[in-house]
């Protein structure tokens, strides 16, 4: 690097040299003075400023992976939940104390002009978040990868509670400014949709298929930093815009129907216009498949005329990069690849292929049947009819295959599809992913083994090396060094600060468990997180809470699978045990209930089940006879930011998806990290949490997967349970009675009685278990020391749950991209 290149970050790495950039940008970027500035002018200085100081490094490491051509991994995501950006960006420049001495000299507060910040919301959950850890880790660890996918004007709603009801607005991230993301306006990459396919003769004779598109649209990039640990790498994440081809027509404004003018120009900035708040249970809308080819478009096309040197050779791509597939969405990715080889560079369709099917892997997410995508033929072929005449010419070579292994076997041919016939035909995404992909992964042990065993399983018959795991990881970055920074600085106290980006060491605090001292300040910290949040939720909504009690919190979205109805059912029982006088409320352990969940829109009995969560708060949370020993607590809008302030204080984790369903979790993993013990089902990455803490640090309770099986099988009645457990019965019949509603026994009717009648997710099978295991957290919790002692090594032994070990096996595993060494 020469002096010339390196203008900012090392000349100006000092107090003084901060303060003069940041009251430049103020000045400059921003036009005001600081007398003047706003909180918001203040923020939108001081990330600009940062920013500066990660752009060297940013153009360094394009420069050299330019030079060196490593192979690379493209991230293919329609979802990046990447929270907040100025305190990682701190983290990782390793700016922090610079920054928070130089902003106090000008008598600002850097913990204001962090909540300045609107986090950007461009993901539902699980999935999203992933992404957003991966690219970090693999940033951290210095493996070359871009991040690709949309920038949603409108991100994840913003949910707000009228009356208890969930109120969805509007998320309008972007209005204050958006500091961190670059446009590249002059980077527009056409992408087509629609028309028609025809046949043609080529220059050299032969009679070939070309699309000829019926509209197209303009993708914009905007590219973020992807900053990696204090290592000076500095990755990046390119995020689509739709924009018009043309602003308008003027010869229709001129005469004067207006709305017709912007008509085409509104049609196509729709396409990322906002987020589909669905998360497992897509919903076949044209706008999302519209989004999907989208991205995916532009993002093959960028990688192969821009990232690629001039000249390289298409037939060395699987040598250069893995496009990873995350989930199912990007998955028409697969016959784009074919088309530009076979339309555009007039490949011969073998060797296409042979080069498309070593390009791509593909991870699924799921378990639940309903969350694999599946697009009807009549909107794939309305909108993409050349993709669809590839899908099916891949379908027949695949089940011309297929009939020669299995010549007698026609029903397991059909069932193997990649087309299916009903209810409707349509293409089922994710076995395009997994006949095309090199890999197909699961994201924790118990559901890789589940894709394999059931919903693969054809398959993983056919294709046995094809199928892998890889267990889920978080970034300690965010959720514990920036999330914590009480216990990470005991963590570094005592074992230096290695961990952070190296976590099995923390498996160097395992003696410290036993260390009366050591406990004592671990639940200092724990005390104090939780004087945290209850601050935060006392400006935020007014709610109080009693930090002198158990944190007993349930984060995730809101769906039957997770059964936030059991949670309640327990809280309901306990309540109903006090005020019928059974329980002297005496003998319960305090507890504040905590949950955080936003319900899809369209998902009525989500939607309910929160009004009953906090009709049922409202209930406890205003008995006197209850006050300051139970509460509920139900923050509107949990989002990333939230998260980071209620894991670190959370004492249980709960975790009590049905066996089966729920494909990791990784918000286990953080409450893990952060000293929770978790009560939890057999399932997920909970199998491997509890494997690693051992089954006297975790209270363990439910069917397992077999068993909800065999109870599914022989038919499951929910009613029985309610005949036979008389607390059940009773906290069931109170919600029903209307005690919660006003006496109004109609309201939660419907939770009722679905519980009763269908209970898809047997959670009345569960109840008495479930009940079992938190008698056991209560008297675990009597003792403070062994409780301590549980948490540390709960920390001490989830090292494993980095992300950065979750990307080492996507290397070994599957991507073999060694990362490069340091600038
Ligand atoms: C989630 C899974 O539900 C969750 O268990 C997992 O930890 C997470 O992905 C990351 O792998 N799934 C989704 O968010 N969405 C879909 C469509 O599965």
């Amino acid at each position: 690097m020469t002096e010339n290149s390196t203008p900012i970050a090392t000349r100006e790495r000092t107090v003084d040299g901060f303060v003069r950039e940041f009251l430049r940008e103020l000045n400059f970027g921003q036009g005001v003075d600081l007398s003047r500035a706003s909180v918001n002018d203040q923020y939108l200085a001081m990330a600009r400023t940062v920013r500066h100081y990660l752009m060297v490094r940013w153009l360094e490491t394009l420069r050299r992976q330019g030079e060196l051509q490593a192979k690379s991994v493209a991230y293919l995501s329609a979802e990046f939940l990447l929270g907040r950006q100025l305190d990682n960006a701190l983290l990782a420049s390793g700016l922090e104390d610079i920054v928070e001495e130089g902003l106090s000299s000008l008598g600002i507060d850097l913990a204001t002009l962090r909540d300045a910040e609107v986090e950007p919301g461009l993901g539902n959950g699980g999935l999203g978040r992933l992404a957003a850890c991966f690219i970090d880790s693999l940033a951290t660890m210095n493996v070359p990868c871009i991040g690709y996918g949309i920038r949603y004007e409108y991100g994840i709603f913003q949910q707000t509670f009228v009356d208890g009801w969930q109120v969805e607005k509007p998320d309008d991230w972007l209005a204050l400014g958006s500091p961190w993301e670059f446009p590249h306006p002059e980077a527009a990459v056409r992408v087509n949709f629609g028309g028609s396919v025809e046949q043609y003769q080529a220059d050299d004779g032969v009679v070939r298929r070309r699309w000829v598109p019926g509209w197209s649209v303009l993708a914009v990039p905007y590219n973020y930093m992807v900053p990696g640990f204090e290592n000076g790498r500095v990755n990046t994440l390119r995020l689509w815009s739709a924009q018009a081809t043309h602003a308008f027509d003027l010869a229709i404004f001129n005469s004067g129907d207006y709305a017709e003018a912007v008509r085409a120009q509104t049609f196509a900035e729709n396409i990322t216009k906002v987020l589909y708040p669905e998360d497992s249970t897509p919903q076949g809308k044209e706008l999302r498949l519209q989004q999907q080819y989208f991205f995916v478009a532009a993002s093959l096309k960028n990688f192969i005329d821009e990232v690629l040197p001039e000249g390289f050779d298409l037939h060395n791509l699987p040598d250069r990069i893995n496009f990873q597939l995350n989930d199912t969405h990007p998955v028409i990715a697969i016959p784009e690849l074919m088309r530009i080889l076979v339309d555009e560079k007039g490949w011969d369709w073998d060797d296409a292929w042979s080069v498309t099917s070593k390009c791509f892997a593909y991870t699924c997410h799921t378990l639940l049947p309903e969350a694999l995508e599946v697009w009807p033929v009549d909107l794939l072929g309305r909108l993409l009819p050349r993709h669809l005449e590839i899908i099916y010419r891949i379908n027949d070579a695949f089940l011309a295959e297929l009939r020669q292994e299995y010549p007698d076997d026609e029903l397991r041919v059909r069932r193997m599809s990649i087309i299916a016939e009903y209810p409707v035909r349509a293409v089922r995404m994710a076995y395009l992913a997994t006949v095309a992909g090199t890999k197909v992964n699961g994201v924790a042990e118990l559901h890789s083994q589940l894709l394999r065993d059931k919903v693969l399983n054809d398959f993983s018959e056919y294709y046995p090396d094809k199928f892998t795991n890889v267990t889920n990881g978080v970034t300690p970055r965010r959720f514990v060094r920036l999330a914590n920074p009480a216990l990470s600085g005991l963590i570094t106290e005592a074992i230096g600060d290695g961990w952070v980006t190296d976590l099995d060491k923390l498996s160097g605090l395992e003696p410290l468990a036993e260390d009366a001292e050591f406990r004592r300040r671990f639940r200092e910290i724990k005390l104090h997180n939780k004087h945290r949040i209850a601050d935060v939720l006392a400006t935020r909504d007014g709610t109080v809470v009693n930090p002198d009690t158990m944190f007993d919190v349930m984060v995730k979205r809101l769906h039957e699978y997770k059964r936030q109805t059991l949670k309640l059912l327990h809280i309901v029982s306990l309540y109903e045990q006090v005020t019928s006088g059974r329980l002297d409320i005496g003998s319960v352990t305090p507890r504040t209930f905590a949950f955080g969940a936003k319900a899809a829109p369209g998902y009525l009995l989500a939607k309910q089940i929160i009004g009953l969560i906090n009709a049922v708060g409202r209930t406890i949370n205003e008995d006197p006879a209850l006050e300051g020993r139970l509460s509920v607590v139900f923050p509107a809008n949990y989002n990333v930011t939230l998260a980071e302030t209620l894991i670190p204080a959370a004492d249980l984790s709960e975790q009590i998806s049905l066996a089966g369903k729920e494909a990791s979790g990784t918000g286990n993993m953080k409450f893990m990290l952060n000293g929770a013990l978790t009560i939890g089902t057999d399932d997920g990455a909970n199998v491997e949490i509890r494997r690693l803490v051992g089954d006297e640090h975790f209270f363990l309770f439910g069917l397992t997967e077999p068993e909800v099986e065999q109870l599914v099988d022989r038919g499951y009645h929910p009613s029985a349970y309610y005949e036979t457990n008389a607390s059940l019965r009773r906290a069931l019949d109170l919600i029903a009675s209307g005690a919660f509603s006003n006496g109004d026994r109609a309201v939660f009717e419907p939770i009722v009685s679905n519980l009763l009648h269908e209970d898809r997710f047997l959670a009345l099978a569960d109840f008495q278990a479930y009940i079992d295991a938190q008698a056991r957290v209560d008297a675990a919790y009597a003792d403070p020391e062994q409780w301590t002692r549980s948490a540390v090594l709960n920390v001490a032994r989830g090292g494993f749950f980095s992300s950065d070990r979750s990307m080492r096996d996507y290397i070994d595993r599957i991507w073999h991209t060694p990362p490069v060494p340091p600038a």
